[in-house]
């Protein structure tokens, strides 16, 4: 397994770049889906994200090839000769589709404020993902840091509903299942994504590259089968403004940082300093912008802080697989 090394700094700037593009994205998202006229197709936004994100990994591993033989090359053995680890990857790829369709539905039916609390549900989910497919244990008090976290992070996101004028009919139930089915992809498709990548040493744009791969194959059929006919009447980029542009643009960078981040830290680690990261940028705005300092987001805060505190207390016990600990005691026994 491949253990590359990198700075603190740039772990820091990875999980802070994918934080505020995160937020950049949702908020962006529901203005195109609340305010433009002409509506576009979310599946073709979701599909053309895919193409996007495979041509930027496509870019960053001819920067790490240094040839474009080795590139080629290096394609061809892992996708055309490599059916079995497509199937692998098709797996996350197929979840992602559907859990990035459903940021679509629930943005077009709920406000971007109560999107963001919801699906800090996410947290628990990937914890519980975490423990079952990859053999990790959590301590009591990891736990309880976990659901703390969850609730800092709400309190810290709470915000009176938007004022923005919404231009379409809206069904909240439909938008809260929609996060409910997304929280439940991401934990699962998270974790699952983890555990092949660190269970090989074939690299990460290697590895989102076959990811992106099937990712075009499942959102494609997406189009079809939802929006099929429509697409063939009005054309697949009917709607598409330059707004369209920058949430897919966004889309597509929150992803590939998401990767990265999840090849140095895991998904845990993720949501913890998603969280962190928020609440440094909230704070940052009070004394920036004399942005109002409400009680929910003092409290949040507090409950955040300790939450990252206990969880990283036990360290013998943090995270540790149960493999690790089993040849760990072997060792000792020797
Ligand atoms: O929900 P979340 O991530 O877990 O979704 C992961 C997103 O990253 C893409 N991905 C993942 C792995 C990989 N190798 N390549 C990828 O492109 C998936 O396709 C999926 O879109 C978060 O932790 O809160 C986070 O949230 C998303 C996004 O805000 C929500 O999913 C919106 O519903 C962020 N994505 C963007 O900002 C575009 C992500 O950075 C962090």
């Amino acid at each position: 397994m491949a253990t590359e090394n990198v700075s603190l700094m740039f772990k820091l700037y990875c999980l802070t770049v994918m934080t505020v593009v995160a937020a950049t994205y949702i908020i962006a998202l529901r203005y195109t889906r609340t305010v433009l006229t002409e509506m576009y197709f979310a599946t073709t936004a979701v599909c053309i994200t895919e193409v996007l994100k495979l041509i930027l990994s496509l870019g960053m591993l001819a920067r790490d090839m240094g040839s474009l033989s080795g590139v080629l090359a290096a394609l061809r053995d892992h996708t055309v000769r490599s059916p079995k680890e497509m199937l692998k990857l098709s797996v996350p790829s197929l979840v992602y589709a559907v859990q990035n369709n459903m940021a679509f539905v629930a943005l077009s039916n709920l406000d971007a404020a109560v999107y963001q609390v919801t699906y800090q549900l996410k947290i628990p989910c990937t914890a519980l993902c975490t423990v079952f497919m990859l053999n990790r244990s959590l301590s009591k008090l990891q736990w309880v840091s976990v659901f703390m976290l969850c609730a800092g992070v709400t309190l810290v996101q709470w915000k009176p509903m938007e004022t923005t004028k919404v231009q379409v009919v809206q069904n909240p139930v439909l938008g809260f299942v929609a996060i409910a089915v997304a929280v439940l992809c991401s934990g699962f498709a998270g974790v699952y994504f983890e555990k092949v990548l660190k269970a090989s040493d074939t690299s990460l744009w290697i590895r989102n590259i076959q990811m992106y791969i099937s990712g075009i194959v499942v959102t494609a059929c997406g189009v079809y089968l939802n929006d099929g006919a429509q697409v063939l009447e009005k054309g697949f980029f009917f709607g598409y403004t330059h707004w369209v542009w920058i949430v897919i643009l966004l889309a597509s960078l929150g992803g590939l940082y998401t990767s990265v981040v999840v090849k140095y830290t895991d998904n845990i680690m993720k949501g913890f300093s998603a969280a962190a990261a928020i609440v440094i940028s909230t704070a940052a705005s009070v004394l920036l912008f004399g942005l109002q300092l409400t009680l929910n987001f003092i409290a949040g805060t507090i409950l955040v802080c300790i939450s990252i505190y206990y969880y990283g207390l036990p360290k013998q016990d943090t995270l540790v697989p149960v493999e690790a600990e089993k040849s760990k005691q072997q060792l000792i026994n020797v």
